[in-house]
């Protein structure tokens, strides 16, 4: 049924959560708001500005956009530090493993992500050069839940939308992936919105959608 699997990077081919997490509780602090695991989650695919702007929910004075510009590069700063303590044993047997077989059954692998340092991530884990093409922050204008980084990764890959299944583990891709018109499968805490075409309750669970 389907040609191409366009997956989401943060949290469904690595976990880079923590990162995120520790380098926005710094800002916060620095700011003197209030941040926790739960705002954290709300972050989950939505882009680093529109991941600011939630930051500053609990923020009672008012940034101009050159300070909000300087903020989010102080948290990218933290993040980019933490990153390199990324390595290969940051990607799981299962997901390369699965990766892999699919790779064998003749499916076109794309990457579909909000982060700018998508590139960098892959490089840590030993994906640079794995996947047929790359669809991150750096060429879209819209982020998640808007279609354009999946029909980017879609374009890239040369498939028609209804050819992908895009894999994902937050609520805002999984509406991009639909409002793209393509299937979509949910892993992780994207389960729980129930909204995908699949939910897996674990990665190597495509394999039977992508026999
Ligand atoms: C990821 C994360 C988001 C993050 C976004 C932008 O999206 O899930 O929390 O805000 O990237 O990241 P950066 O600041 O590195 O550009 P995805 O789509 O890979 O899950
Ligand atoms: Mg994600």
């Amino acid at each position: 049924k389907y040609e191409a699997v366009i997956f989401d990077l943060d949290g469904v081919i690595c976990h880079t959560d923590k990162y995120h997490f520790a380098a926005w509780k710094c800002l916060a602090d620095k700011l003197g708001v209030y941040f926790d695991e739960q705002i954290n989650n709300r972050l989950r695919g939505v882009s680093r500005m529109e991941s600011l702007e939630i930051v500053l929910e609990n923020f009672s004075g008012k940034l101009t956009e050159q300070q909000k510009l300087q903020y989010s590069n102080q948290k990218n700063e933290i993040y980019c530090d933490l990153l390199k303590n990324m390595d290969s044993s940051d990607l799981s047997i299962e997901v390369k493993q699965t990766l892999d077989q699919l790779r064998r059954r003749g499916y076109l692998l794309a990457i579909g992500s909000s982060s700018k340092n998508a590139g960098f991530i892959l490089k840590q884990i030993g994906l640079e050069n794995y996947f047929d093409a790359i669809s991150d922050g750096n060429n879209i204008t819209k982020s998640k839940p808007d279609p354009e980084v999946f029909l980017m990764a879609a374009k890239f890959v040369n498939k028609a939308a209804e050819m992908c299944l895009v894999v994902e583990d937050a609520k805002a891709g999984i509406e991009a992936a639909r409002k793209g018109g393509m299937d979509c499968a949910a892993i992780g805490d994207a389960v729980n919105c129930n909204m995908a075409d699949y939910n897996l309750s674990k990665f190597s669970d495509i394999l039977g959608i992508c026999e």
